[in-house]
C-alpha cells in the first residue's frame, strides 16, 4: 500500500484529504470511540488518499442519541416548515458553490470522470435538496367526512396530520456517493426527521464534506449525524438499533434482506433500493443511431455501476447483428482512464473487490459460451480498470444474464416479436428499470405497461430528476425515492377525530 500523490486534486482539497476524517455526531467532529481508522483508496491508482474514522456500534449509539435529542427537543422539531425549507435550500446552494471540490472528491474516491461527477452527481444532488426544500411547506393532512354506522345523528370533525417518523438510519452505497446521500437526506429533512447516515466504506469522503456544508448551512446539531465505518459493524448496528424508527437502505439485494431481518427487533419501517438487471429493448423500427448510442450509454455510464443499468440488451432479430456491432464499436472507442484526465469517458471500477467480481463474471460468461464482441477482460496496470464489454450469444440461463454484474458488461440477445419480448424482459428476479427503443408509440406503451419495472425509459435511458419517483418492483426493493412519493417513506399519518 502506498500513499497517493495529491497533486491531481484541487489545492483546496489537499488539506481536507490530508487530515484524518472524523465522525459527525451532535454537530461536532469526533474520532471513533475505539480510536480506529481505515484507509480510503483512489481506484485509479490503488493508492491511499485519506484515513477515515471507523465507527461501530458504540458510535452509532451516540449518533442515535444525538438524533433522538434533536428530534424530541431540539430546535429542528420546533422550527417552522418554512425555516426548515430555507435551510435545506441553502444546502443545495452550498453544494453548487462547492461543485468543483465535491466532483473532485467523487473522482478520487469512486473513480468516475470529473466532468460526469460535476454535471450529473453534484448537479443532481444540489437539485434534490432544492426540490425537497419546496416540499417542507407543503406537507398536509386532509379533512375527512365521517359516516359512522353505529353513531347515527352524531357529528364528528375528523382530519389527518402528517408527522415525521422520527430518527432515521440511512445506509448508502458507493456508486453515487454524494447523490445517494442527497436522495436520502432530502426527504428526511423536508419531513422533519433526524438522521444517522452511514456512507459506504469505499467512498465516505463526499458525504463528510457534505457534513461540513450541512453545518455551514445552519442545520442544527444532531439533525444529521454521519458515522463512517463498515457494513457488518456500523451498518448492522443502525439496522438493528431499537431507537431508530426507520431505516432506508440502498445496496445489494443480499444485504437488503439482512436489513429486513435486523429491523424486526423494533419493527422499524424499512425502505430498500436494491439491485437490478434491467432489460433494454430495441425494436427493428427504432432510430438505430439513437438506440445504439443509447444502449451503449445505458451500460457504460458510471462504469456500469448503476443499479438501473441496461445490462440485458434485447434486439429484434433483423437488426441484432447491426446493433451489436454498433454498441461494440462504441465500446472499443471509449476512452478509459483516470477520471481526472481530460477526455476520459470511463474510469476504473470502485474497488479491488468490485474489480474481482466483474472480471469473475467476464470469465464465467465466456466459459458458459458467450462471445465478447468488444472487451472481455481487465486492463493491465495499476487501478481497477476493466474493458467496456459487449457479450453476444448470451442466453437466459447464463449467470451474466441472471445476476447483477455491476460493471461495464452488457449481454446482448435477439428476440422475435412482441409476444416473446414481454416474457424475456420480465424473466428476472429484479424489476428496477427498462428501456424501449421504437418509433411506434403504441408498441412502446404496450411494453411499458407490461414490463415489471419501477421506471421505464422510452427512446432515452438513465434520465433522472428529483421530481421523478424511482424504485423497484420484485427484488429490486421496497418504496420509492425522489418525487413526492419519497416523502411518504418519512411520514406517519395520524387520524384525529373530534365529536362536535
Ligand atoms: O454492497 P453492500 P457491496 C450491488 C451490486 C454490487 C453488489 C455488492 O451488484 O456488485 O451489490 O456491492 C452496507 N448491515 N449494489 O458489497 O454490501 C455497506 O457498508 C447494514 C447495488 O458494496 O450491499 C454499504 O454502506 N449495512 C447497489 C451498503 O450497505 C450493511 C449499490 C451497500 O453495501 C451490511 C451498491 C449489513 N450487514 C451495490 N453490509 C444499488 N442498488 O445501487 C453492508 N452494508
Amino acid at each position: 500500500m502506498s500513499t497517493a500523490d495529491l497533486s491531481v486534486v484541487p489545492e483546496s482539497l489537499r488539506s481536507f484529504l490530508g487530515t484524518p476524517k472524523q465522525l459527525l455526531i451532535d454537530g461536532r467532529w469526533v474520532d471513533a470511540k475505539s480510536g480506529k481508522q481505515f484507509d480510503v483508496y483512489d481506484p485509479a491508482t490503488d493508492q491511499v488518499v485519506a484515513r477515515v474514522a471507523e465507527g461501530d456500534a458504540a458510535d452509532v449509539d451516540a449518533a442515535v442519541s444525538a438524533a433522538r435529542r434533536a428530534f424530541d427537543s431540539g430546535p429542528w422539531s420546533k422550527m417552522t416548515a418554512s425555516d426548515r425549507g430555507r435551510l435545506i435550500w441553502k444546502v443545495g446552494e452550498l453544494i453548487e458553490q462547492n461543485a468543483d471540490q465535491l466532483a473532485a472528491l467523487e473522482t478520487i474516491d469512486n473513480g468516475k470522470p470529473f466532468g460526469v461527477a460535476k454535471a450529473a452527481d453534484v448537479a443532481l444532488a444540489a437539485d434534490m435538496f432544492r426540490y425537497m426544500a419546496g416540499w417542507a411547506t407543503k406537507i398536509e393532512g386532509n379533512t375527512i367526512p365521517l359516516n359512522v354506522p353505529y353513531a347515527p345523528g352524531r357529528e364528528f370533525h375528523a382530519f389527518t396530520l402528517k408527522e415525521p417518523i422520527g430518527v432515521v438510519g440511512q445506509i448508502i452505497p458507493w456508486n453515487f456517493p454524494l447523490l445517494m446521500a442527497a436522495w436520502k437526506l432530502g426527504p428526511a429533512l423536508a419531513t422533519g426527521c433526524t438522521v444517522v447516515l452511514k456512507p459506504a466504506e469505499q467512498t465516505p469522503l463526499s458525504a463528510l464534506r457534505l457534513g461540513e456544508l450541512l453545518l455551514e448551512a445552519g442545520i442544527p446539531d444532531g439533525v444529521v449525524n454521519i458515522v463512517t465505518g463498515f457494513g457488518e459493524t456500523a451498518g448492522a448496528a443502525i439496522a438493528s438499533h431499537d431507537d431508530v424508527d426507520k431505516v432506508a437502505f440502498t445496496g445489494s439485494t443480499e444485504v437488503g434482506k439482512l436489513i429486513i431481518g435486523a429491523a424486526t427487533g423494533n419493527l422499524k419501517k424499512v425502505t430498500l433500493e436494491l439491485g437490478g438487471k434491467s432489460p433494454n429493448v430495441v425494436y427493428d423500427d427504432a432510430d438505430l443511431d439513437l438506440a445504439i448510442a443509447g444502449a451503449a450509454d445505458a451500460i457504460f455510464f458510471n462504469q456500469g455501476q448503476v443499479c438501473s443499468a441496461g445490462s440485458r440488451l434485447y434486439v429484434q432479430n433483423g437488426i441484432y447483428e447491426d446493433v451489436v456491432a454498433g454498441v461494440s464499436e462504441i465500446a472499443k472507442n471509449l476512452k478509459v482512464g483516470s477520471g481526472f484526465d481530460a477526455g476520459t469517458q470511463m474510469g476504473p471500477l470502485v474497488s479491488r473487490e468490485q474489480f474481482n467480481r466483474v472480471t469473475g463474471y467476464l470469465q464465467a460468461g465466456i466459459a458458459e459460451g458467450a462471445e465478447a464482441s468488444a472487451g472481455g477482460a481487465a486492463i493491465d496496470g495499476a487501478g481497477y480498470f476493466v474493458q467496456p464489454t459487449v457479450l453476444k450469444n448470451a442466453t437466459g440461463d447464463m449467470s451474466i444474464v441472471r445476476e447483477e454484474i455491476f460493471g461495464p458488461v452488457v449481454a446482448a440477445m435477439p428476440f422475435r416479436d412482441d409476444s416473446e419480448i414481454v416474457g424475456k424482459a420480465n424473466q428476472s428476479a429484479y424489476g428496477l428499470a427498462a428501456g424501449i427503443w421504437t418509433r411506434d408509440v403504441s408498441k412502446a406503451h404496450r411494453l411499458a405497461k407490461a414490463v415489471k419495472a419501477g421506471t421505464v425509459w422510452i427512446n432515452c435511458y438513465s434520465i433522472f430528476d428529483a421530481a421523478l419517483p424511482f424504485g423497484g418492483y420484485k427484488q429490486s426493493g421496497w418504496g420509492r425515492e425522489m418525487g413526492h412519493a419519497a416523502l411518504e417513506n418519512y411520514l406517519q399519518t395520524k387520524s384525529v377525530c373530534l365529536s362536535l
